[in-house]
């Protein structure tokens, strides 16, 4: 029997409504899912490039004001892939007329404007999703079994990496169609919000709630000129933050991004030291996962390098045969599969507005501290979430 389709709107046409289109296309074709993903509109202001996007994806149909999109009878769900200065009034006048919401992350340009969006997105009762698409990596999600069936016993240390060197020109400008990131009214705040908050959101999916941080900024580039007013104009993000903090289970967090690394285009790595057991993770070699275990036998004892491909590892058996790998563009296939057979079983596909929230507050937190100087407690925005020490 035919499957019902689920209708997506996608509200976007850049770097993400790239990988996001690719997901949908590819995710019934790999896993069984309860509903069949459609592309049945897309949505930007510039007609040219809309079409363009429209037509090499395959979207049944394109409109360019995403009010029209939302007030469509034959579209199921919002997908939000614009700067993160619209994804609040877009996911919450979808939310309103009762369209389901996936969003880019970061979910909001800061905690309050988030707290808004769980507000109106929980009171509407439809599904919803953040973006996160790292903890979908196979490797990222085998780390979470291992850690949660308590291989890594007591944890120590959470340490995390970011590190890009696309901003170090200073003739680069800012604003505008892929430079909004540099630019703090469309974007929030630069690396803390793009990229730390990815590390912050597998941090508190794999090791729990932080609780309290203190870090520091850089803006290296003072001035930029503005694509958009053509004028030359302060820089008010953050090239780069480094911040520690404590997580509720009393381990320590050490975590740096920034976007003047010269040499590394997409570095995201992740290291964590437990009492029996540490894992490391990096985004350069995503598919491997290194392992350390104490409990080996003293002369054959060291790190070993998971080749994360086997079916019996998270997500592979639906893709091809043990040993070959899959990559980036795969991760947010998983996230459309996921959604949709969170939906179709009437569950939460995590991480939720309400889950993502929890890695605005760090955000929050860490900017705050580093413009005081001083240690910041973080918000949390579950109880379950907010541990104890
Ligand atoms: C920034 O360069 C960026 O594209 C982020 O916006 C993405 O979230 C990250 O996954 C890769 O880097």
């Amino acid at each position: 029997m035919a499957k019902k389709n689920l209708n997506i709107g996608v509200v976007g046409y850049g770097f993400m409504g790239r990988t996001h289109a690719n997901a949908y296309h590819n995710a019934a074709n790999f896993f069984d899912l309860p509903l069949k993903p459609v592309l049945k509109a897309a949505c930007g202001r510039d007609e040219a490039k809309l079409k363009a996007y429209a037509d090499n994806w395959g979207f049944e149909s394109t409109e360019t004001d995403w009010k029209k999109l939302i007030a469509r009878k034959d579209i199921d769900a919002i997908d939000i892939c614009t700067p993160n200065n619209s994804h609040a009034e877009i996911a919450m006048a979808a939310a309103r007329a009762g369209k389901m919401v996936l969003c880019e992350k970061p979910l909001s340009l800061d905690g309050p404007e988030g707290e808004e969006m769980v507000k109106v997105i929980e009171a509407a009762k439809v599904p919803n999703t953040v973006w996160y698409n790292y903890r979908r990596v196979p490797a990222v999600t085998l780390a979470k079994q291992i850690i949660d069936s308590g291989k890594l016993g007591k944890i120590f240390h959470y340490r995390a990496n970011f590190l890009q060197d696309w901003t170090i020109s200073a003739d680069l400008p800012q604003g505008g169609a892929g430079l909004w990131r540099l630019d703090a009214k469309a974007a929030g705040s630069g690396v803390t919000g793009d990229l730390l908050a990815h590390c912050i959101d597998t941090a508190i999916w794999l090791n729990g709630p932080l609780t309290d941080v203190t870090a520091m900024t850089e803006t290296f580039i003072k001035e930029r000129k503005h694509t958009l007013s053509g004028k030359v104009e302060k820089v008010k993000i953050d090239d780069a933050c480094t911040f520690m903090g404590h997580f509720a289970n009393g381990s320590l967090a050490l975590f740096e991004s920034t976007r003047y690394a010269r040499g590394h285009k997409a570095l995201y790595t992740l290291e964590i030291n437990g009492e029996n057991a540490s894992i490391r993770w990096d985004l350069h070699d995503l598919h491997r996962l290194q392992y350390f275990d104490y409990s080996d036998e003293g002369i054959v004892r060291g790190w070993r390098s998971i080749h994360v491909t086997d079916g019996d590892q998270p997500y592979m058996k639906n893709w091809w045969v043990p040993g070959l790998q899959i990559g980036y563009a795969e991760s947010f296939t998983h996230q459309v599969a996921d959604f949709i057979r969170a939906v179709g079983a009437g569950k939460p596909c995590s991480p939720t507005f309400r889950e993502a929230l929890e890695t605005q507050y760090v955000c929050d937190a860490v900017l705050a501290s580093a413009k005081s100087g001083k240690w910041v407690k973080c918000k949390h925005s579950t109880k379950a979430k907010a541990g104890k020490k």
